[in-house]
């Protein structure tokens, strides 16, 4: 059977600006994990070479998962390397031979400088350390692995469920729901496909996020797995959850906070989604890189729709050139995928924050994407934020047409002080330049505001200007049909440029959008815009 130890703690550590340490390198200091080492002194915004290494009792066949980290690294076991880290954020699993049982050294080797899947110009910044749970389960011999649980009906229940066995054998298998139905199947040369139509099964929506579970014992391995039968779907122009269209009010989320960088805690990550539920928002952009495993747990059992994405930001066509660049962009939203695959809040899986998807030899990497993603889910609709507008020639390519206009912000005026008025015929031409076949999303949207600063000019940077901007472009939303949704930039101020050109335009070099500061204290805009949804209807039928 398996047994998961959690790995949490405080790890030995040892940091260089200019070494990469072995494995087995004897530490003098210390560090917390999950955690960021570059944000405890002396190593504040120091780059560098990071070992964290620790003594584990194992043996046998073990599956480690590393829940992200940054900005990339190599496992070792004993000194012999498991694998990479290659990505930022991305959750890792390894399967591996633990040897005898004893205690045995597990070792994360980091480097938290730049490279190009991270390269400094990023509008955040890019954390080193370990930013989510680190756990090591026992194995048996033959396990089940890339479990898919899919709702084929919403209507009548019916589940298609898909696993595999590390062995290609003949294997029977009992399947049990939480609410007592049992299910006899059979993996066949390894593989397991069964559609089962669920009885007394329960719908998730954001109101209602109800989630069931279903144990599957095969030989000597079982897991639970917890899902939610829900439908989410284009027709036309909208979109629909269960069947329902659904207005999407959000926000686009970084995972950070100043004092863990990008280690927050799920105590950090429920603040923030009590607090956006509160507020009446259902949609958050997970931006720009996939989502903590603890974050998608809590996002299904509150109830908020989420987009991931891999990490791509404003990546240009010459970089997309590279066939190897590209073969790590497949790889990526390839992982993403199967890591939060059975994640009911999951309704839109993306990448390529505003790539040069206005010239046309990007078309193929977009489609290899695309069909990428599709080979291995059959449903979630497929989309990547935009900034090219109406020269944007990939919109075709993806299920919903997402795009990041700034009205009120990007165009300043020097004859005026606000141009908030820029709203309606920005959005009005967007729109009118957009397929008129597939959903249109504001995945990006706002204006830059710190916190305390009021003035009767109420010009740009004023508590008050984001707050009647971010009004504006919600009544507009609300009011406009065409449109499925917004989502703000930003959630909460996040940390950005420290030393590059860039830092002129990020007050305090952080990325001063939030509704919130970076500590989650509320700016006018997030009272202003929690009234406002207070008394918006977001999906039609539901009470105002
Ligand atoms: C882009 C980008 C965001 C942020 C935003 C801004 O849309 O996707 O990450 O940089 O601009 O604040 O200008």
């Amino acid at each position: 059977m398996r047994q998961k130890i959690v790995l949490n703690g405080i790890w030995d550590f040892a940091y260089s600006p200019e070494e990469k340490f072995s494995p087995l390198h004897s530490c003098t200091q210390a560090q917390p994990v999950p955690g960021c080492f570059d944000l405890t002194e002396p190593l504040c915004g120091k780059r560098g070479y990071a070992l964290y290494t620790r003594t584990v009792t194992a043996g046998g066949k073990n599956l480690l998962e590393i829940d992200g980290a940054g900005i990339r690294g190599e496992v070792y076991w004993d000194g012999k390397k498991l694998g990479d880290l290659p990505y930022a954020y991305m959750a890792e699993q390894f399967i591996f031979d633990a040897g005898e049982m004893g205690e045995h050294h597990l070792s994360i080797l980091l480097v938290n400088r730049h490279n190009e899947q991270f390269y400094p110009t990023f509008d955040f910044f890019g954390y080193g350390g370990i930013y989510g749970d680190v756990t090591l389960t026992a194995l048996p011999e033959i396990h089940m692995e890339k479990l898919r649980i899919t709702t084929e009906n919403y209507q009548n229940g019916e589940l298609r469920i898909r696993a595999e066995l590390s062995s290609a054998v003949e294997q029977e298998a009992v399947l049990q729901f939480e609410n007592g139905y049992t299910v006899n199947a059979m993996f066949q040369n390894g593989k397991l496909d069964c559609r089962i139509t669920l009885p007394d099964f329960k719908l998730w929506s954001v109101e209602t996020p109800y989630l069931h579970t279903v144990t599957i014992t095969a030989g000597d391995d079982k897991i639970t797995e917890s899902f939610g039968i829900r439908e989410f779907c284009t027709e036309g122009r909208k979109l629909l959850l269960n069947g329902k269209e659904i207005k999407l009010y959000g926000v686009n989320r970084h995972e950070s906070f100043p004092t863990v960088g990008a280690a927050v805690s799920p105590q950090q990550m429920a603040m923030d989604l009590y607090m956006l539920k509160k507020a009446g928002f259902n949609f958050i952009r997970g931006s720009h890189y996939p989502q903590r495993k603890s974050f998608l747990e809590l996002c299904d059992k509150v109830g908020m729709l989420i987009w991931e994405e891999s990490i791509g930001w404003n990546i240009k066509a010459p970089t997309l050139a590279d066939p190897a660049f590209v073969k790590t962009q497949l790889e990526q939203v390839e992982h993403m995928t199967w890591n939060s695959f059975n994640h009911p809040c999951v309704v839109i899986r993306g990448f390529l924050n505003e790539t040069d998807s206005q010239f046309p030899e990007t078309r193929p990497v977009i489609k290899a994407l695309y069909d990428k993603i599709r080979s291995i889910d059959p449903y979630t609709p497929i989309s990547f934020a935009s900034n090219k507008y109406e020269k944007d020639c990939c919109t075709d390519l993806v299920d919903i047409v997402s795009m990041n206009p700034y009205p009120g912000w990007y165009d300043a005026n020097a004859e005026r002080i606000s141009t908030v008025d820029q709203v309606v015929p920005t959005l009005d031409k967007l729109m009118k330049a957009m397929p008129t076949d597939r959903p249109v999303l504001i995945s990006e949207i706002g204006a830059e505001a710190l916190l305390g600063f009021r003035d009767p000019i109420k010009s740009y940077w004023t508590e008050e200007y984001q707050a009647e901007l971010l009004k504006e472009i919600f009544r507009y939303v609300a009011d406009n049909p065409d449109y499925c949704g917004v989502a703000v930039w930003q959630f909460a101020d996040t940390r950005s440029y420290v030393n590059t050109q860039e830092i002129f335009g990020r007050a305090r070099g952080f990325n001063n959008k939030g509704m919130l500061d970076e500590y989650r204290r509320p700016k006018l805009a997030w009272n202003t815009i929690e009234h406002f949804l207070k008394n918006t209807q977001k999906t039609k039928g539901d009470p105002k």
